[in-house]
């Protein structure tokens, strides 16, 4: 019961994605979340990933996990490299200093969709909720862009 209910919440929450989904940009208190992108995925195997903009127009804020219907464990993880090898680890927070701006970006801080209920499949979009010490949940639209993709097209907009 549990687990369709679960999969009639992802179909839902599954919509085409409009040409410029990534640029979408929510603002909740002082934090602006913007440019969330994704990579389509072949089938539930694997991990997805995610990756987002964060603005914090006020006092230091502290992104404390993230979470979304697509997957049963989402978690924030930082690659790092160790002895010339890259490799990644669990972040338990991200802390984003009073006025910066920070990326989830390739080879860097990034969402980890573990236990995947759905494939992600290209030109559609997911929500996902960032969850903040002080500004609380923010959900924004994730665009799934294609396998390749390497960064938001929207990041390089003026
Ligand atoms: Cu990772």
């Amino acid at each position: 019961m549990l687990k369709s209910t679960a999969a009639a919440l992802v179909l839902a929450t599954t919509l085409p994605a409009t040409a410029f989904a990534e640029c979408i940009e929510v603002t909740q208190g002082n934090i602006t979340v913007s440019a969330a992108w994704s990579r389509a995925t072949i089938g539930t195997e694997r991990p997805a990933v995610f990756y987002v903009t964060i603005r914090n127009d006020g006092s230091e804020e502290r992104l404390l996990g993230i979470e979304t219907p697509v997957a049963d464990m989402p978690m924030l993880h930082e690659s790092v490299v160790e002895s010339g090898a890259a490799r990644m680890s669990h972040a338990d927070q991200i802390i984003i200093a009073s006025g910066e701006t920070i990326s989830l970006e390739p080879g860097g801080y990034h969402g980890m969709l573990m236990d995947l209920r759905t494939e992600l499949v290209e030109g559609t979009t997911f929500p996902m909720t960032l969850l903040f010490q002080n500004a609380g949940p923010v959900t924004i639209n994730t665009a799934i862009l294609p396998l390749r993709a390497r960064e938001a097209a929207c990041a390089k907009a003026p």
